[in-house]
């Protein structure tokens, strides 16, 4: 049997490669398998836990639409939808924040990542930000989950909502538990300042990241700028232990190339980061410059973007107005 595949992305705009590779691309390669049934949703009630622009929130939810498209997912075989369009999200995100415990969300490293030192001034909508996730891949009785490394913890919060669930109700399976579908090699991309730092939307530094906008001689500029270290390329997978950046540049190369990092580490082992570079920026280049332009090319198409969006609506809902009209009877509502 066919997977049924859930997955989000903010539109908080400077989509990057770290979510190209960690969570796009594999969105792509599952919605080209006939057997699975995939939903790809605009997660905007996730993007306003922290403050958005309105007209950049539009902005940015047409692009992220337009990414998704240019990437190869075909709105015609997938469910293309944005998360405020379909109530049933909000709604069932209050009701499991009556199963989800304090505890288990105060474990939650992202919340304390992203609200900081200064945690009492955070939204709540940030701290509870798990619970609307579980609301969003439970409602579409999802088996599998792609994401990045970063959302595994979400995840398995989400599969805890859903056993508790199925468990105060004497339910055996109405809520699906499902199952995270990362990558096993290259699942976290970071910044190319810093190899300990999670390349990311938000990060003040456009240096940062590539993002899926850039042109080609951005790209270059930015990896010929990215952080590395005096010594020559690395000769086995042991040296980057403590290198790093070496590490994630090489994990990119190896990921956008569909290499093993070991083949990667061969093929460059004791050269310098120069000539390397210049062989990443190529791999970059050949797979983001032509989604870059096809983003480009979809976002003077304004009324396309409305149709996959008001089309995946339709369907989204039918679905979770089913399951939410269940919820209520199973609480008695
Ligand atoms: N650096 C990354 N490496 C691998 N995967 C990543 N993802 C994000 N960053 C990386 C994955 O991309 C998907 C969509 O992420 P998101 O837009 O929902 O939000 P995020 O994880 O909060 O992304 P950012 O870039 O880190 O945003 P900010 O800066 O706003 O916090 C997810 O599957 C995620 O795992």
């Amino acid at each position: 049997m066919g997977k049924k595949i859930f997955s989000g992305v903010q539109p908080t705009g400077n989509l990057h490669l770290g979510n190209y590779l960690g969570a796009i691309k594999n969105f792509v390669k599952l919605s080209n398998d006939k057997n699975n049934q995939c939903i790809f949703c605009v997660v905007d009630l996730h993007a306003i836990t922290v403050f958005q622009d309105p007209k950049d929130l539009r902005n940015n939810i047409c692009e992220t639409v337009a990414t998704f498209v240019a990437s190869g997912i075909d709105p015609k075989k997938s469910i293309i939808f944005n998360q405020s369009q379909v109530s049933a999200h909000s709604e069932a995100a209050w009701i499991l924040s009556c199963i989800a415990r304090m505890g288990w969300l105060n474990r939650m490293t992202q919340f304390k990542e992203k609200a900081g030192k200064d945690k009492e001034k955070a939204s709540i909508g940030l701290y509870s930000y798990p619970v609307l996730m579980a609301a969003d891949i439970l409602l579409y009785d999802s088996t599998h989950v792609p994401v990045g490394d970063d959302q595994k913890q979400h995840l398995e919060l989400c599969r805890d909502i859903a056993q508790k669930f199925n468990n105060d109700f004497h339910l055996n399976d109405f809520f699906k538990v499902p199952e995270p579908l990362i990558q096993n090699q290259f699942s976290r991309i970071m910044s190319l300042k810093d190899g300990l730092k999670k390349m990311s939307k938000s990060d003040s530094s456009d240096l940062s990241r590539i993002n899926l906008t850039d042109k080609k001689d951005e790209i270059i500029n930015k990896i010929k700028k990215a952080k590395t270290d005096p010594m020559p390329m690395p000769s086995s997978p042991e040296e980057l232990e403590k290198r790093h950046e070496a590490k994630n540049l090489l994990g990119i190369y190896s990921s956008l190339s569909d290499y093993t990092l070991e083949k990667t580490i061969n093929e460059f082992s004791g050269k310098n980061f120069s000539e390397f570079k210049e062989k990443l920026s190529q791999v970059i280049v050949d797979k983001i410059v032509p989604i870059s332009v096809e983003i480009k090319k979809l976002l003077d198409e304004k009324k396309y973007l409305d149709e996959i969006l008001l089309d995946g609506c339709k369907k989204a809902n039918e679905i979770a107005t089913k399951k939410i009209k269940k919820i209520h009877e199973i609480l008695g509502f």
